[in-house]
């Protein structure tokens, strides 16, 4: 893959970013797509390069990698290496998940850490961008193990981290579960009882609606497509990747927005179930068992077991929710989608669509919401948390939906709008690009050269 750029101060920008950042493929993906929007208004905000604002934004604030020793149940030393990317600071303090996946590496963790600048920014909250996380695999782990490992994560990340200086929580492989034990461990060593992670559980300042709050935000984003759209949820079939937190909670509100959702995902295989998917028994398999989608159609007879992830994009759809992972909707699967008659394809997992297949896309009328925008739900709900840990209340679940709504169709104006202003209207990438960089841009000129 070519990164070149038509404007010669941000391609010199992009080819040092690569050469600096030797083998970073994730993180040049992210930079690329967000420099294409930036050419598109360098005319009228000339101090983005005058400023050094881009130069700045591309170099993290601080970067922390670290060894992570943990005992395994055999009684065998097992060594992980630990990131946590605080990016940028500017609008408030760093804020972003903790990743635990085998693939996680540097590259990963600054593509993420990048979008979450924009993300969180677009959220119109205070708060900067960071991502964190390990190359430590929860998979086939016992609870002895999991424990083990994150409360070693912590004993480093603590010094790193604090209530106005930065709060991580959950991503792939980071649920209350393992957001619980590095709470405890943080506590332990620090004695203070203080809002360092957000996706806590409820007994100890989690708030309601955090758990639901990314894929409640992602179906919120596109219902206020749709009604541009002049239609509804109502009657639509949703096809849906993934089966971890953004997932499932998609799947839920679509529903209650009256749709149809057909299908789920692992990174073994997909379930198709025509009738509409039961959500009682997923949250039973993925929540409670923490077992395999395929195990849905031990239950549900007439749906079907699919290996291979990627074919969920064969199954017609109207709308299609990609929530796992990075990368994971290529050219294929867009050319599929189309033919298939897809209209919206929202993001609910960070880059889930590689360049040629959002170009695709794009280009064959498909209405596109990049996932900085369409799932800044949870990143907000966490924001949420934080208040209520300050203000030491807890809102209700009503009080906190409400105001993630609202969140989320502040967020669709702000992009759709800002689209429209530069003359692209509809092309919410450029819109979620341009709207979540000013204000971050305003905010570093104005506290001078930091
Ligand atoms: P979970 O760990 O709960 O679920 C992840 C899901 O994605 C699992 O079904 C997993 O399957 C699948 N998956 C992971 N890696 C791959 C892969 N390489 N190929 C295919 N499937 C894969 O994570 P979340 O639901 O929290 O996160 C999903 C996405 O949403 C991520 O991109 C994350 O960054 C993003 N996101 C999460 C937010 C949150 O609040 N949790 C907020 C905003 C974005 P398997 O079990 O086989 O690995
Ligand atoms: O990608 C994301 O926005 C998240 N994983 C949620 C981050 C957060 O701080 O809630």
């Amino acid at each position: 893959m070519t990164y070149t750029l038509k404007n010669a101060d941000l391609n010199e920008l992009m080819q040092k970013t690569i050469e600096k950042n030797p083998s970073q493929n994730e993180f040049y993906q992210a930079v690329y797509e967000f420099m294409l929007s930036v050419e598109a208004i360098l005319d009228i905000h000339p101090e983005l390069i005058d400023k050094k604002v881009i130069e700045r934004i591309l170099e993290p604030e601080r970067q922390v990698m670290f060894r992570v020793a943990w005992v395994d149940d055999k009684g065998e030393i097992q060594v992980n290496r630990g990131y946590r990317i605080q990016f940028n600071s500017a609008i408030g303090p760093y804020k972003g998940g903790l990743r635990l996946h085998p693939s996680v590496n540097l590259g990963i963790i600054k593509f993420l850490g990048f979008e979450q600048i924009f993300k969180n920014s677009l959220t119109g909250l205070a708060m900067g961008g960071a991502k964190g996380g390990s190359d430590f695999d929860p998979k086939g782990k016992s609870d002895n193990e999991v424990m083990a490992f994150c409360q070693s994560f912590m004993r480093e990340l603590y010094r790193h981290i604090g209530p106005d200086c930065d709060v991580p929580a959950g991503d792939i492989g980071t649920g209350a579960r393992e957001i619980g034990y590095m709470y405890g461990q943080y506590k332990k060593i620090t004695n203070e009882c203080t809002g360092i992670l957000t996706g806590k559980k409820l007994s100890f300042g989690g708030s309601l609606a955090r758990t639901e709050a990314t894929g409640y935000g992602l179906c919120y984003f596109v219902n206020c497509m749709l009604k541009k759209m002049g239609t509804s949820f109502e009657g639509k079939t949703v096809a849906i990747s993934g089966s971890g937190n953004v997932a499932i909670y998609a799947a839920e509100k679509a529903t209650q927005l009256g749709a149809k959702v057909v299908t789920l995902s692992d990174s073994n295989g997909y379930i198709y179930d025509e009738k509409g998917i039961n959500l009682d028994l997923v949250k039973k398999i993925k929540e409670v068992e923490r077992k395999r989608i395929k195990e849905y159609v031990a239950v549900e007879t007439s749906a079907k077991y699919t290996e291979g992830c990627s074919g969920v994009w064969t199954i017609p759809c109207d709308i299609a929710l990609p929530c796992a992972t990075q990368n994971e909707l290529n050219i294929d699967s867009a050319k599929t989608l189309v033919a298939n008659g897809v209209k919206i394809v929202a993001e609910g997992a960070n880059m889930p669509t590689t360049p040629d297949a959002l170009d695709f896309l794009m280009n064959s009328g498909v209405k596109f919401a990049p996932g900085k925008a369409s799932n800044a739900g949870g990143v907000a709900t966490s924001c949420l948390e934080m208040a209520q840990n300050s203000q030491r209340l807890s809102w209700t679940f009503e009080e906190v939906d409400a105001k993630l709504k609202g969140i989320m169709e502040n967020i669709f104006m702000n992009v759709d709008s800002t689209a429209t202003q530069i003359g692209h209207e509809d092309n919410y990438v450029m819109g979620a690009n341009i709207a979540g960089l000013l204000k971050v841009s305003d905010a570093m000129i104005a506290q001078g050269c930091i």
